[in-house]
């Protein structure tokens, strides 16, 4: 056999086993899988207790918040809603590559190496227990992935046992490596305690996260009915009321916070008579009214999506005001989540007439979880980022001297009325569409000006012609239109612009979503062929 004897010769010396130094390669991939068992055992350990101090939630949290404005901006503008995904992405993938090189380190000096793996875990930890509003149980989940990850490493790297190790003296503390197909058997082992960790981990927080089922009472002041939209007669266009699960979200959280509506509480404090705290059936045994009213994000650029319609029912803001009497030197409302994450509302505005209300329910149910479940506040006419603090539990009578929210420390303004706005939902941006009759549909809004009183389109540069006009739904909702168009075979562009009740056209100066709001008008381009 002479090939057998050819090959024999140039295989390199291999020694006894149960003492092999593990190769690079082989020691990154275990530090990597020592850190994947960690995150695994850690979410899990997070899902059963509190979801955001999964140890990659917690940094990717942190990481959210020490982000400059500027580079949020241009996350939420190109990555939209995929926005978070692609962060815990990028923060379980630098995890990875240091726990790799920990592998590394740690196939020469494994206490160095467990160590740093260590480390990589308290930073996250530590991450995990000075968010807003955490305390010292936060840790457990950092502690489980330490344990997880370390004893995973000893796992796939066992020290190298002096006995019978081959090295020299200063060899003592490497690693070395399982032999064959048992380092091979407890690698899979690991990746699969990673994955099933892991996978139970997001099991058990979409269980917790579900919607939970509230009986909400009859508003004392009801909406009435709500009209049938133009959605069935014109296709393309953005449904009247946004349908569940559709309605968009922007929020700082990484994961859904799992609240139980029987212990929670809001707190009104500060500058009042007197302190005075709700329970959520405090809150449903009051006057609920219910209202159709359209939110919006500061960060939606013109033309954007982050807008929704939906039907609130709450308790009026100022009724649970008078409760605590305020105080004349307000005057702001720092509101605060159930994570101390905090918002701004300007306490005049808030308080001027207009429907503002902590909401409990949302189309005729209770708050989805992601929409602030069980009570968010509601004002319309101010961007969601100084109003619609969701997951409430405190409001603070304060100062815009004394104290100042989230957003405010990261250069936005206090004072955000929404501005007028419309959007061309069909034909879509660079569309190509058949040659003939069609019809050119959105919607626009005008919150607090007194709601849309008319909207008109400009085709190819023409005059301004109006469109049609779409139920009206309110002042604070928003209102669809729709223009018939013949179009003709070539390149055309289409721009709308909305001119409010109270008599305000839509500027055309272009503004940038920061500081206080995006404005311009859409114009896009279309196709017909
Ligand atoms: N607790 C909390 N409330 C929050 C936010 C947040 O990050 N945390 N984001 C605000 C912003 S910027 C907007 S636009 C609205 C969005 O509400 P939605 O996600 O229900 O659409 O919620 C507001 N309320
Ligand atoms: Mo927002």
């Amino acid at each position: 056999m002479p090939t057998e004897r050819g090959r024999g010769r140039d295989r390199k010396p291999v020694p006894a086993p149960g003492s092999t130094r593990p190769g690079a390669f082989a020691a990154f991939g275990a530090g990597v899988l020592a850190a994947l068992a960690g995150a695994g055992a850690g979410h899990l350990a997070a899902a059963l207790s509190q979801p955001a101090a999964s140890p990659v939630l917690a940094v990717g949290s942190t990481v959210i918040d020490l982000t400059p404005t500027p580079v949020k901006e241009w996350a939420v503008a190109e990555l939209g809603s995929a926005d978070k995904p692609v962060l815990v992405g990028s923060v379980l993938a630098g995890t990875l590559l240091l726990a790799g090189v920990a592998g590394v380190v740690a196939r020469r000096h494994l206490a160095l190496g467990t160590g740093l793996l260590v480390g990589l875990v308290g930073v996250a930890t530590a991450a995990a227990v000075t968010r807003p509003g955490a305390g010292p149980a936060d840790s457990v989940p950092g502690l489980v992935a330490m344990v997880a990850g370390v004893a995973a490493l000893r796992l796939l790297l066992p020290p190298a046992d002096t006995g019978t190790a081959t090295g020299t003296e200063g060899d003592r503390s490497a690693a070395r490596v399982a032999p064959g197909r048992r380092s091979v058997l407890l690698a899979a082992g690991v990746a699969a305690f990673a994955a099933a960790t892991g996978a139970a981990g997001r099991w058990v927080t979409a269980y917790r996260s579900r919607g939970v089922d509230v009986a909400l009472p009859a508003p004392a002041d009801g909406a009435g009915s709500f009209p049938r939209g133009l959605e069935e007669r014109v296709p393309g266009v953005t449904p009247l009321r946004t349908p569940e699960g559709e309605f968009y979200r922007v929020d700082t959280r990484l994961s859904v916070p799992v609240i139980d509506p029987d212990s929670w509480t809001l707190t009104i404090d500060g500058d009042v008579e007197r302190e005075v705290t709700f329970t959520f059936d405090d809150l449903l045994a009051m006057p609920l009214v219910e209202r159709d009213i359209t939110l919006a994000c500061v960060s939606n650029s013109v033309g954007g999506e982050y807008v929704g319609g939906a039907r609130w029912l709450g308790v009026p803001l100022v009724a649970l005001l008078e409760r605590a009497g305020v105080g004349d030197r307000a005057d702001q409302i720092l509101s605060t989540d159930v994570d101390g994450m905090t918002i701004s509302t300007p306490l005049d505005l808030a308080t001027d007439g207009r429907d503002a209300m902590i909401a409990v329910g949302m189309n005729g149910e209770g708050l989805p979880r992601e929409h602030g479940f069980p009570a968010r506040m509601v004002v319309p006419g101010l961007y969601g980022f100084i109003s619609a603090c969701k997951w409430i539990t405190r409001m603070t009578l304060t100062t815009y001297a004394d104290d100042s929210a989230y957003w405010t420390d990261r250069g936005w303004v206090t004072d955000a009325p929404i501005k007028i706005s419309s959007r061309i939902d069909t034909p879509r941006a660079l569309e190509t569409v058949p040659a003939g009759r069609r019809l050119i549909g959105g919607v626009a809004w005008a919150q607090q000006r007194g709601g849309v009183a008319a909207v008109e389109v400009r085709i190819d540069g023409g005059a301004w012609q109006p469109a049609r006009l779409g139920p009206d739904v309110g002042n604070d909702y928003w209102r669809q239109w729709y223009l018939p168009w013949t179009a003709e075979p070539g390149r055309h562009s289409l721009a709308v612009r909305a001119v409010s009740g109270d008599g305000e056209v839509q500027t055309a100066v272009r503004a940038e979503p920061f500081p206080a709001g995006a404005s311009g008008i859409q114009e896009l381009l279309v196709d017909v062929e």
